[in-house]
């Protein structure tokens, strides 16, 4: 099967993705991967491909090209990677870069062997320069110097866009990229020292209203701002992503809605633990001062989130709650049920 050619920049989609149509759903155990699943089951897409880490490296290209052979996906959603919030970044950067360089690498071009129609490409909001003019337009990739903290997986973000791109101009492929904001939800990694703000945030609090103590550490100034969608709404703006975008150049998906981490974790401690006070740990990193996205061109073809944050965060800790026992990046150890 050669792959079809893309249609014109800008230009819709004729068809919807067939709900009978292989799809591969790479990282499907991840945050996103995990949304992405139960997205396209809800919406009656009946044929969804997914390895484990355990079946399939996806660093390795032999490895890669053999499945994609074997199981001749129609679709890809390229939601695997190796994440983590601000401390793992900055000190992994080595792990960061290479991993994700090798995974869109390998998915990337087998995709193309084997005729893939579309792949979905997932990057990160990091990938702009950390003096961006805020909310950040899509035309600010490659405009200036990267955040430290998360240099190495910028690198491999913008290198992972860069290579969708280039293979639609040079080998035809329909491959298309978009960027999503700070993300949280069900199946988010809890490990205080690898996570995210948010579900860092939420067990913090957690743990300290089991304690009975009062305190609760929140790392760097709190000052800096940051902009959450829930993963739930990532995962809808992806199926409609597939359906509906076309353009060789990625596509932010946001709120296009920011706070500051203070007010954030005002937020989770009303939801978890109304009485506890926050302790700002200053010697811990803030990264970069402001990243909110702009999301006119998304809204301007038609999709917008659903899930505010407050309401997200509570029905977030109401999983949390559900799965204490089962939590990544806890150890089966997260301090007990709500
Ligand atoms: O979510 P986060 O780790 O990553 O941190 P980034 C956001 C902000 O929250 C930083 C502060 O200013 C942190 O210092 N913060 C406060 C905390 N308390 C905590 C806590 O307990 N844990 C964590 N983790 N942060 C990441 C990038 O940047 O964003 C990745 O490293 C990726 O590359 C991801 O792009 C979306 O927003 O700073």
């Amino acid at each position: 099967m050669s792959p079809p050619a893309p249609s014109a920049p800008g230009e819709p989609t004729a068809a919807a993705v067939p709900l009978d149509a292989p799809i591969f759903v790479a990282g499907h155990r991840g945050l996103v991967g995990s949304a992405l699943v139960r997205r396209l089951v809800d919406g009656g897409y009946s044929n969804l491909l997914t390895a484990s880490r355990a079946q399939l490296d996806l660093r390795n290209q032999a490895a890669v090209s053999a499945w994609f052979e074997a199981n001749r996906p129609h679709y890809v959603y390229l939601a695997a990677g190796t994440v983590g919030g601000i401390m793992a970044n900055s000190t992994r950067q080595a792990e960061f870069l290479y991993d994700n360089m090798m995974i869109h690498a390998t998915v990337v071009e087998a995709a193309r062997a084997v005729g893939v129609r579309k792949l979905l490409y997932l990057g990160s909001s990091c990938i702009y320069p950390r003096n961006a003019p805020q909310p950040i337009e899509e035309s600010a990739l490659l405009t200036g110097p990267l955040e430290p903290t998360n240099e190495g997986y910028a690198l491999a973000k913008i290198a992972g866009i860069k290579l969708c791109q280039f293979y639609r101009e040079q080998f035809g492929c329909n491959f298309v990229s978009a960027m999503p904001t700070n993300l949280y939800g069900p199946n988010d990694n809890f490990d205080l020292q690898s996570s995210h703000v948010l579900p860092a945030l939420m067990r913090k609090f957690h743990l300290a209203r089991l304690a009975g103590q009062r305190e609760v550490e929140v790392w760097g100034s709190g000052r800096v701002r940051r902009e959450f969608l829930h993963v739930d709404d990532l995962a809808d703006a992806c199926v409609f992503l597939m359906d509906h975008y076309e353009e060789s150049g990625h596509i932010n998906v946001g709120t296009g809605i920011d706070l500051t981490i203070a007010e954030l974790a005002e937020t989770i401690r009303d939801v978890v633990y109304p009485e506890a006070e926050l302790v700002f740990d200053a010697s811990k990193p803030d990264g970069i001062a402001r990243k909110v996205l702009d999301v006119s061109k998304l809204h301007a073809l038609g999709w917008k989130h659903q899930i505010d944050l407050r309401p997200g965060i509570e029905r977030t800790y109401a999983w949390f709650g559900d799965n204490v026992d089962s939590l990544r990046g806890t150890g089966g150890a997260a301090g007990g049920r709500a």
